[in-house]
């Protein structure tokens, strides 16, 4: 770990001069051939022509909205399913109530014992923040002025899990605190996805890289690299390709990316981030342990919480995985990003029990 997870900056956007580079790459560039073939990094993956049907809404030009509460937000499906168990918020509540409600809240039955451990039959609000938000020892470590030009990330994760969003909202993140960002469409498996991430970064005036479907996915990600150091960009982010953890296909595939990014790049990845869809809850966790598995992982984002009851689960992934929580998702526009603070996450889902 390197200690560069960045949060937003205080800095005032720079006054840009918009400007769309899009660059298509035919053909897998023929550096990337030779080094696959010269290190035999992997085997060639053997990429199905593949048509899937895919509606992309048009992200939806809406005003800002106010970020105060956004942890309320977050956990205002989970909060509201504890009514039924205390109808009333009090000032100290039973043991077993409390046990109650994290079951219920989507936390693993074992990670609530861990969390309870020998605290008292009537259980004090800051009694038992203490032990939630220490459930979190893996958060983020932040250094600002360690953060190495171009900052590379790539973004990991099962189809559908929100890896494609999540960059649109890093891009327009890191470009509203003034930094240059350009994305690469790594997800070269689905016509789609490549669709689906030109739409976003012509609406976030990023620049692109992008290939054909179908096409050698660490091409790209060499490319967006080899562009991002080459116009001395800020930020480079690469999506890739999330068919199912099980297919040897992946890991290989994944394997070779990160591989290629520290040839473009020396040190590339810096970051490899695993985008976890949180109305899955705790099934979430053998998913992330597979990718973890695979290409060690830096760091999670929880996407949909807007969406889920099952906020609870947060508690179980960081946990479990010894990982930790970057950002969280609260919806589908470029602004439903949030960095993840285990203070004001457990202070929300306390608001909504006690008093
Ligand atoms: N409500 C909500 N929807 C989200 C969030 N993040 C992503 N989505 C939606 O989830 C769906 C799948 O996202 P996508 O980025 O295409 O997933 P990918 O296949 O992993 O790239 C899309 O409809 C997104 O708009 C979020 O934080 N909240
Ligand atoms: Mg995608």
């Amino acid at each position: 770990m390197f200690g560069i997870f960045k949060r937003k900056s205080k800095e005032t956007p720079k006054e840009e001069t918009p400007k769309v580079i899009e660059e298509i790459i035919e053909k897998p560039s023929s550096k990337i051939e030779e080094i696959v073939q010269e290190e035999k990094i992997t085997q060639d993956v053997t990429i199905q022509e593949e048509v899937i049907e895919e509606t992309i809404e048009e992200p939806k030009n809406e005003p800002e909205v106010e970020k105060k509460g956004f942890f309320a937000r977050a956990l205002e499906k989970t909060v509201s399913n504890f009514k039924s168990i205390v109808p009333e918020k009090k000032v100290k509540i039973e043991f077993d109530i409390i046990e109650e409600l994290l079951i219920e809240a989507d936390m693993e039955y074992e990670i609530v014992e861990k969390a309870m451990d020998g605290l008292p039959e009537f259980i004090t609000r800051a009694q038992l923040r203490h032990r939630l938000v220490s459930l979190f020892e893996h958060a983020p470590t932040i250094d600002d002025s360690n953060i190495p030009t171009p900052f590379i990330e790539l973004i990991i994760g099962v189809n559908g899990a929100g890896k494609t969003t999540t960059i649109a909202k890093l891009a327009n993140m890191y470009k509203k605190a003034g930094k240059s960002v350009v994305v690469g469409a790594g997800d070269t498996f689905r016509a789609a996805a490549i669709e689906q991430l030109s739409t976003w970064a012509d609406k976030l005036d990023v620049p692109i890289i992008k290939t054909k479907q179908g096409h050698d996915p660490s091409a790209v990600a060499y490319d967006t690299i080899s562009s991002a150091v080459a116009k001395n960009f800020d930020h480079a982010i690469i999506d890739t390709a999330g068919r199912l953890q099980t297919q040897v296909n992946l890991a290989n595939e994944l394997k070779k990316i990160v591989k290629v990014c520290d040839k473009a790049h020396n040190g590339a990845p810096h970051q490899k981030i695993m985008i976890l869809d949180g109305t899955q809850g705790n099934t979430a966790i053998a998913q992330a342990r597979a990718f973890n598995e695979m290409i060690s992982i830096d760091g999670i984002i929880v996407t949909k919480l807007d969406g889920t009851a099952k906020g609870g689960a947060l508690f179980s992934i960081s946990n479990q995985l010894e990982l930790p929580i970057f950002y969280i998702g609260i919806g589908e526009k470029a602004d439903d990003l949030i960095p993840f603070s285990p203070d004001e996450f457990v202070d929300s889902l306390l608001d909504g029990i006690y008093q």
